[in-house]
Parts: C-alpha cells; sequence; structure tokens
C-alpha cells in the first residue's frame, strides 16, 4: 500500500510543503483542473504538475480524475468525440508515468451533501448527509450542497440537463458505460493504465437520477462489462458505507482478491438515520465501519495500489475546500498509517 494525499493544485490551500510534512504521505493524488471536462488536456500542464510535485520530493502516478463528459454517459451521438479525447489522455498520462486513473459515471451530480458545515459535539465540522432535507431541495435553485460538482452549469443548461436525463433508465446508464468502457479500456491495455472507477456518493439515486455503482453485485457486473485486468474500481469506504448492507471488509476480499482494486480511498462516516449520514473522524470508534477490518482485508488481499484517507472535518480552526483540509485527513492517514505497521508487523 502507498499512502497518498489529494491535492487540487496551485489553487489548494494545502501546500505540497506541508503534505511532504505528514508521516509516511510519499504520493499525490491530482488533475488538471482547469480544462473543461472533455478536452484534452494540455502536456505542457501534465509535465508540468509531476515536475511540480516530484520537486517536493513526492510521487505522481494517480489521476483523479479525468471527468467523463455527460454525452458520454446521456449516450448522445457526440459521444464519440468525447471518449476519443477520453482515450488521447490516457495517452499522455501514460506518457508521463501515469498508472492508475479514477473516474465516476455519476449522472450530473458528484458527491452530494445536504450541509458541508455542520458542528459536531466537539465543535469541529463535518460534511453531512440527511435525505429529508436533500428531498425538499431543488438543484435548479441552487440549493444544493455541491462540494464536487462542476459548477459551470448554467440554470437553464441545469434544467435541461435533468429533463434530459428523464428519459435514461438504469439499464441505458449501463449499456452507456459498456460501450465507454469498450473504447477507453482496449486503449489502457495499450498503455497499461488502470482505471479505477468510483462509486456512487451516496450510494442511492438522488432527484431521480439514475444511479448504478453502488454496491459489490454492480461492481462485479461492472467488472464484466470488459473483462480486462485494467477495468476496476476506486473502492471508496465513505461512499459504499452509508448503505448498511454494503459489507465493505467483504467487498475488499472479493474485489482485492481478482487483482480489481486499484485506488481505495478510505474513511468513516456514521450513519445517523435512514439514509442519512454524517462525515465522522477515520476512527473506528468515531463512525459506523470497523477501520481494522477494513485495513486487516487490504493487508490479506496483499493490496499494494494508491490509498489516500479521505474528507476530513474542519478542526482547529482551519478553513478550506469542504473535506479537503489539511489536518484531519492528516490524522486520517496517521492513523491508517498505524493500523497498516500493525498488521505489517503481526504478520511478520
Ligand atoms: C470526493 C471524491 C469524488 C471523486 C470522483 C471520482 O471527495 O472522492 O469527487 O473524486 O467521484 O471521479
Amino acid at each position: 500500500m502507498q499512502m497518498t494525499f489529494r491535492w487540487y493544485g496551485d489553487d489548494d490551500k494545502v501546500t505540497l510543503d506541508q503534505i511532504k510534512q505528514i508521516p509516511g504521505v510519499t504520493g499525490i493524488v491530482s488533475a488538471i483542473y482547469d480544462v473543461p471536462v472533455g478536452e484534452v488536456w494540455p502536456m505542457e500542464k501534465i509535465i508540468a504538475l509531476k515536475k511540480k510535485i516530484e520537486d517536493h520530493g513526492l510521487s505522481f502516478e494517480t489521476v483523479e480524475s479525468v471527468p467523463v463528459h455527460e454525452d458520454i454517459k446521456m449516450g448522445l451521438p457526440t459521444r464519440d468525440r468525447y471518449i476519443d479525447n477520453y482515450c488521447e489522455n490516457l495517452r499522455n498520462l501514460s506518457k508521463t508515468g501515469i498508472k492508475v486513473v479514477c473516474y465516476n459515471f455519476m449522472p450530473v451530480f458528484d458527491w452530494t451533501r445536504s450541509q458541508l458545515d455542520y458542528e459536531l459535539e466537539d465543535g469541529s465540522t463535518a460534511l453531512i448527509y440527511r435525505q429529508e432535507t436533500v428531498e425538499k431541495m431543488d438543484p435548479v435553485k441552487g440549493e444544493l450542497s455541491l462540494p464536487g460538482w462542476d459548477s459551470s452549469y448554467t440554470k437553464e443548461g441545469l434544467r435541461d440537463l435533468l429533463n434530459q436525463y428523464k428519459e435514461i433508465s438504469e439499464e441505458d446508464l449501463w449499456n452507456n458505460l459498456k460501450y465507454f468502457l469498450k473504447k477507453v479500456i482496449a486503449v489502457a491495455d495499450e498503455v497499461s493504465i488502470k482505471m479505477a472507477i468510483h462509486p456512487d456518493d451516496p450510494p442511492w439515486s438522488i432527484f431521480g437520477l439514475p444511479r448504478i455503482i453502488t454496491s459489490k453485485e454492480n461492481f462485479d457486473r461492472l467488472i464484466n462489462l470488459v473483462d480486462s485486468p485494467n477495468n476496476g474500481i476506486t473502492l471508496c469506504s465513505g461512499s459504499l458505507g452509508p448503505n448498511p448492507k454494503n459489507d465493505i471488509p467483504d467487498m475488499i476480499r472479493y474485489f482485492g482478491g481478482k487483482g480489481r482494486i486499484h485506488f481505495a480511498h478510505t474513511r468513516n462516516i456514521k450513519i445517523t438515520g435512514n439514509k442519512s449520514f454524517e462525515e465522522s473522524a477515520h476512527r473506528s470508534e468515531d463512525g459506523s465501519l470497523d477501520m481494522v477490518e477494513i485495513m486487516k482485508a487490504y493487508h490479506d488481499v496483499g493490496f499494494d495500489g494508491p490509498m489516500r484517507p479521505d474528507h476530513g472535518r474542519m478542526i482547529w480552526g482551519e478553513t478550506g475546500r469542504p473535506g479537503y483540509g489539511l489536518y484531519d485527513r492528516a490524522l486520517g492517514a496517521t492513523y491508517l498509517n498505524g493500523i497498516w505497521e500493525s498488521l505489517e508487523k503481526q504478520s511478520k
């Protein structure tokens, strides 16, 4: 396992100098953020990003994410151009030493929360999701808390997009994913890039949109759409965890045993009701997931890919990008590294 940390580039309040000082963090996960979704990332931008990271003594082998254009998810005739661009990105990334590419296939909205600054008992703030609040929200009116969303849509653009999705069923989305993967995995095979789909967060439909990457069964269907070792997953415990039916250690053993987990997002959540949860601190005691069992499953399957701590709370007065401050994620990385060290020693 290689412990990594997500960095949003020069606009990130958290600096590479700070990340470098977190014990045991040796790699950066990043992306090119100023190119519109669906376009080709200029090679010089990729090279400059890699150089900056490596100049800080950190490695850069995982991209999160190369986003998938909505026309691909909707299966529009224009999708082929965007798929060609996607393949071009993979070729370019592989030339600069990238080994893993994370992406998602969530229609319109990436990860979604009902509040970004909910105050927990200890005075820290966290992101939370309450189904009853989300049900009352109208995304077109801009009432959503969308930390990870492409906010470039106008109100009209968003309304049109949501209307277009009314015609698209879960099965349509599966077909569109298959069409995408057939072309993209062929290139991934050619250039040795491991594709790692991120599960839908939360793992159920929101605003009536189809969502399919939500469970063990669906991950299994995904890896069989195109049967290549490069067609794999990002196992995100915090995205899958809000559904108590998702047995995360079992999924790690199953997909890790098949060599299909290419990237691990490891964080805890606390289930607070039906389809409701808070993003807790990483420790098992603070949330609903057993983090030792999760790390043990990774250890048992010999996971040797990149892992990162995931969303942190805001603590010690820190302000910044929701979920992506420095302090709590650094504590998370250290906690996970501690469990890993203990597992390593016990297995010798
Ligand atoms: C949230 C992230 C997601 C993830 C994308 C992958 O914090 O895990 O936004 O990067 O879904 O494409």
